[in-house]
């Protein structure tokens, strides 16, 4: 069984959708980051950076016991050990590629400043927190655009939906207090009703 370490931020929920998603059993092994518990020595040996999520796979690569941090690298781990979430197509596989990257990237990167800015940051700034909430609301418009005449970013549902997902959700007050953003919304409403992403969410409570 995987273990997940587990914090309930975007990050660690991608990775729980992912495994819920790829039908892997898991076992969560929470941490509470405002009690350091991401930078014990137990859990420094599984990722040296003191960051979650991390998973331990005892069935890894080779039947050997395989530790793997970053969201993503986790969801696609997971996809792979699966077979589910890649797509056989190679334009397909392409896109969920630009999208998967562009949900690592730009969207996990303006929502964890505006985080940040609002809750750690040494100076509150209102401007600065605009300023990153409007950079978070122009990547979700590129997804929002991409999903005008498709179900999935990619067309069929795959990694770059695994990953995008928990940012949607955890950001939905922003996106609803700017309005339309109607495909995007469309699409977080029929992701949300699936069983695995239900059940990788419901760690969030
Ligand atoms: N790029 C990493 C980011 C991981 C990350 O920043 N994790 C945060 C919570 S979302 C964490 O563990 N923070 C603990 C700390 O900063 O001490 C990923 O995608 O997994």
């Amino acid at each position: 069984m995987i273990d997940l370490y587990f914090a309930p931020t975007a990050n660690g929920l991608r990775a729980a959708i992912a495994l819920e998603e790829a039908g892997l059993p898991y076992r969560l092994r929470h941490l509470n980051l405002y009690e350091g518990e991401q930078n014990t020595p137990e859990f420094r040996k599984i990722n040296p950076s003191g960051l979650m999520p991390a998973i331990v796979d005892p069935d890894g690569p080779g039947g050997k016991p395989f530790a793997l941090s970053q969201s993503g690298a986790i969801v696609l781990y997971c996809a792979e050990k699966s077979g589910k979430f890649l797509p056989k197509d190679a334009a397909a596989r392409a896109l969920a590629m630009q999208w998967f990257v562009q949900a690592a990237s730009d969207i996990s990167g303006a929502s964890m400043a505006v985080f940040r800015l609002e809750a750690t940051a040494p100076e509150k700034s209102k401007a600065n927190i605009d300023y990153f909430a409007k950079r978070l609301l122009d990547a979700f418009l590129a997804c929002d655009q991409a999903l005008e005449n498709r179900e999935y970013l990619a067309g069929e549902i795959s990694v770059a939906d695994l990953m995008l997902y928990p940012s949607f959700a955890l950001r939905r007050s922003i996106i609803e207090g700017a309005g339309g953003y109607d495909n995007l919304r469309r699409w977080g409403d029929a992701m949300a009703l699936r069983p695995g992403i239900k059940r990788g969410m419901s760690h969030q409570n």
